[in-house]
């Protein structure tokens, strides 16, 4: 009987050391201590045992049941301990939330409406055009003929005969003087193409807005005026540019324009812009009479006005979908 006992003891105690649902903790009780369990028939042969040896029986039966008893207790309070710990994580208010990261509107966007909104208060309209044009739009109704050296400045991404990519948004001053008469005062932005090589002021897919206005009288001095006052919203009152004599087949005369900008108090210059007073030949390719009306068109680098905005040194971090740069805008 003493083995039969400490068989039972050291069975049980191994199961409820296993146990690791309350179910199992009751089960196994039942199965030892319940009324037909295991421990309740081993005391059934005291009655066998001889009678100077059934004190010394007895006690060990009772020291059984008392392990028993204390390592189910022992064993259920740890695993409701568990339990409840389980639950209470799943509902503690004091944990971070689940992080769902917000989107950032890009500074090229941002810089596009910032421009749509200085040119909107300067009485422009907003046009568009395709960024997969006709080449007839990009370089020959803008007076740049084929196999002019001309065409290198302006040279695009070709997709098949006379499909190419726009260099320029210049093709839609074509498009939108084709649909309609002056007076005009538009802006286009959009993206444009150019087999550059990456560098920090240059990126093959980059951005501009283009400005056309014709009108009667319209002279130089509106260009320029214009052009001041964009830039002076743009980046402020006291901001300098400087208009530097060009060559574009589309205009004439014609003029680059750079912005003055400060890096550790030196005064520096970016250009921002091609611009001009429309060629008479463009005005012909389009059926206006190039006697009754003058106008004057420019062409602005966004991602370089954005870079001048924001002091980015370099137009590639734009494109490089790094997000620890996009947040800081
Ligand atoms: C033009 O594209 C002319 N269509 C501008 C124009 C329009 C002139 C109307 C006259 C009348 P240009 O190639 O200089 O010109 O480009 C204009 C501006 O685009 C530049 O001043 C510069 O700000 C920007 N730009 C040009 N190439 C790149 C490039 N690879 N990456 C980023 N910005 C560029």
């Amino acid at each position: 009987m003493q083995d039969a006992l400490a068989r039972l003891r050291d069975e049980t105690l191994a199961q409820i050391e296993a146990a690791i649902r309350l179910d199992e903790i009751e089960a196994a009780r039942v199965a030892v201590l319940g009324r037909k369990g295991s421990l309740k028939q081993a005391m059934r042969q005291l009655k066998d045992v001889a009678p100077d040896e059934r004190p010394a029986m007895g006690q060990l039966a009772n020291e059984v049941k008392t392990a028993i008893v204390e390592a189910l207790d022992a064993r259920r309070k740890l695993i409701e301990r568990a339990e409840t710990q389980a639950t209470d994580a799943a509902f503690d208010i004091t944990l971070p939330g689940i992080h769902r990261p917000l989107g950032h509107e890009h500074p090229l966007r941002r810089t596009e409406a910032e421009l749509r909104e200085v040119f909107a208060r300067l009485g422009f309209e907003v046009a568009e055009g395709p960024e997969v044009e006709l080449e007839y739009y990009n370089f020959e109704a803008l007076n740049i003929p084929a196999d002019h050296p001309a065409r290198d400045g302006f040279d695009t991404f070709y997709i098949e005969g006379d499909v190419v990519l726009r260099s320029h948004t210049s093709p839609v001053q074509i498009r939108v003087m084709e649909q309609r008469q002056p007076p005009i005062r538009v802006v286009v932005p959009g993206r444009v193409y150019r087999p550059d090589t990456p560098d920090a002021t240059h990126s093959p897919v980059f951005h501009q807005i283009e400005g056309l206005v014709v009108g009667e009288g319209v002279t130089f001095a509106d260009l320029k005026a214009v052009l001041t006052m964009a830039m002076r919203e743009l980046f402020g009152p006291d901001t300098a540019t400087r208009f530097r004599p060009s060559f574009f087949p589309f205009t004439e005369p014609s003029a680059e324009v750079d912005v003055s900008y400060a890096v550790n108090g030196e005064k520096r210059w970016l250009e921002l812009l091609g611009a001009g007073m429309v060629h008479p030949k463009v005005f012909e390719a389009v059926g206006y009479d190039a006697e009754r009306y003058t106008g004057f068109a420019f062409g602005m680098g966004i991602d370089r006005v954005a870079m001048l905005k924001y002091g980015i040194p370099d137009i590639r971090l734009f494109f490089e979908n790094d997000v620890r740069f996009l947040e800081q805008f």
